[in-house]
């Protein structure tokens, strides 16, 4: 097997340190947006969990939106959640807060711990894509192991 690059061995390692067994695939094609990562593994674009990431306007503090690929999140709706409006995190703040750059942003394996929300749609999937630390990469879950790995809590972000 192919040794992967060492932003993707990170995401592995942590699958791992989590307990499960999950592979990271390293792929040619590009899996930097839902859509190429869609078209890359044959799934629909709905399956695929793209990691973004807000800030908290008052307090600063980062969360992490774990949203169906082919959703527009609702910002409104994840300040209700967080009782505080929120902006999008900038493509440094997401490098430092989670540790991958924009398009391979995974859901676990960060440089600290993030608050998480994840969105209710992808629970009706058998299984799940997510990125795996860079605009390549990409390993296959269940939703139930998304929720349970990263101790997100599941809400409307539509
Ligand atoms: N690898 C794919 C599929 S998992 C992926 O990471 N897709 S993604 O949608 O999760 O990551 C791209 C997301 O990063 C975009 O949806 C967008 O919300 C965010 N993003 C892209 N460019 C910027 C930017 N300049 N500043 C802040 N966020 C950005």
């Amino acid at each position: 097997m192919t040794q992967l690059k060492p932003s993707a061995q990170r995401v592995q390692d942590a699958i791992r340190a989590l307990g499960y067994n999950f592979t990271v695939l390293e792929l040619a094609d590009s899996t930097r947006t839902a859509a190429e990562a869609a078209a890359a593994v044959g799934c629909e674009v709905a399956q695929i969990a793209k990691s973004l990431v807000f800030r908290g306007e008052q307090t600063g503090e980062p969360v992490l939106v774990i949203a169906a690929g082919h959703h527009r999140v609702n910002e409104q709706r994840i300040a209700d959640h967080l009782g505080e409006p929120i902006g999008k995190a900038n493509a440094d703040d997401v490098r430092e807060q989670t540790g991958f750059v924009i398009g391979g942003v995974p859901p676990i394996g960060h440089a600290r711990p993030l608050r998480t929300l994840i969105d209710e749609d992808l629970l009706q999937f058998d299984v799940i894509w997510a990125a795996a630390g860079h605009p390549h990469a990409l390993f296959q879950l269940t939703p139930q192991a998304l929720v349970a790995m990263t101790g997100g809590t599941v809400v409307r972000v539509v």
